[in-house]
């Protein structure tokens, strides 16, 4: 590292500066920094708002994108998401007096017999990075747990988890479970995991297959956009 990096002072950037200055933090993972620059921006009266999506959001869609591009790996991946956290759990309860608009919210968690999460953890901070609401409701879930959570939470997303093959086909038992209470149709269901693929996904009846988190980031926009423009032609 040169003298110049060692000797930055965060607080002594300006705005246009120091916004940047964010993107190569959270590219590399530096939690601590992304604190204190939250904080700055904060005492220079932004919005929180504001932070979230043009410091936080823009700089995990670089992360995101190089890491669908195959220049980050999924351990840069998590070091950036961590930092991200940690420049939201200062963001949240702002944001939560404040009111800010939500780009959607996902309930996600790991079918029944299945205890991997790492992919599953990767995906909700990928999605909170990009301004999703993500409720994570863990592993090894039975059908009742995603309907209770689906009733509770009324997300705009299911996400189910699968890394075995013996597990992947009770993600079709969620779904069927879904399809037999008329609730189906009211939820972007998609799924994700090492085994699966998109001919799977498409015979199990979920609306989409992602292949990694930064496709899932997409996916959900996409689908999100759509909802946005049906309920338009609706009004
Ligand atoms: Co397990 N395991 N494991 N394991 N494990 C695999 C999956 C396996 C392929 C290893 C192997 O044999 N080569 C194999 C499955 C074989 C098969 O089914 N055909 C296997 C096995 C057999 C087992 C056990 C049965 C071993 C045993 O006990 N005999 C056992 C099962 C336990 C259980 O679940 N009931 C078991 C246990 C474990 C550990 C506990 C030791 C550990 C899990 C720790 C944890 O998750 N907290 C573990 C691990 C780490 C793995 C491997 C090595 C790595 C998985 C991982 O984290 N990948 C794995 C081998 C492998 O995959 N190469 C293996 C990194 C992660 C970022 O990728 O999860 O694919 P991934 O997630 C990606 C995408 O798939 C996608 O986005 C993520 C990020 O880009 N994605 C989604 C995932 N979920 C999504 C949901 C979405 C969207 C996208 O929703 C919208």
């Amino acid at each position: 590292m040169s003298d110049e990096e060692d000797d930055l002072i965060l607080a002594d950037l300006p705005d246009d500066e120091l916004v940047p200055q964010m993107f190569d933090d959270l590219y590399d993972g530096l939690r601590e920094e992304i604190e204190e620059a939250v904080n700055i921006l904060l005492s220079r009266g932004w919005e929180p708002y504001r932070i979230l999506t043009e410091a936080l959001v823009g700089g995990m869609t670089i992360v995101g994108k190089d890491f669908r591009d195959g220049i980050l790996f999924v351990p840069e991946v998590l070091l950036a998401a961590n930092a991200m956290k940690g420049g939201m759990a200062i963001l949240k309860p702002l944001l939560a007096e404040t009111g800010a608009p939500r780009v959607g919210k996902m309930v996600i968690g790991t079918v029944k017999g299945d205890i991997h999460d790492i992919g599953k953890n990767l995906v909700s901070m990928m999605m909170e990075g990009a301004g999703f609401e993500v409720v994570d409701i863990g592993i090894n879930n039975a059908v009742e747990k995603y309907l209770d959570a689906l009733e509770t939470e009324q997300p705009d997303i299911l996400g189910m988890s699968a890394l075995l093959t013996t597990t992947m086909p009770y993600m079709k038992v969620v779904i069927d479970t879904m399809a037999e209470k008329g609730i189906r149709d009211d939820y972007i269901v998609l799924v994700g995991g090492a085994p699966l693929n998109e001919e799977f996904g498409r015979a199990i009846g979920a609306d989409a297959y992602c292949r990694d988190a930064a496709v899932a980031v997409e996916t959900a926009k996409t689908f999100m956009a759509r909802k946005h423009n049906q309920v338009t032609h609706a009004d």
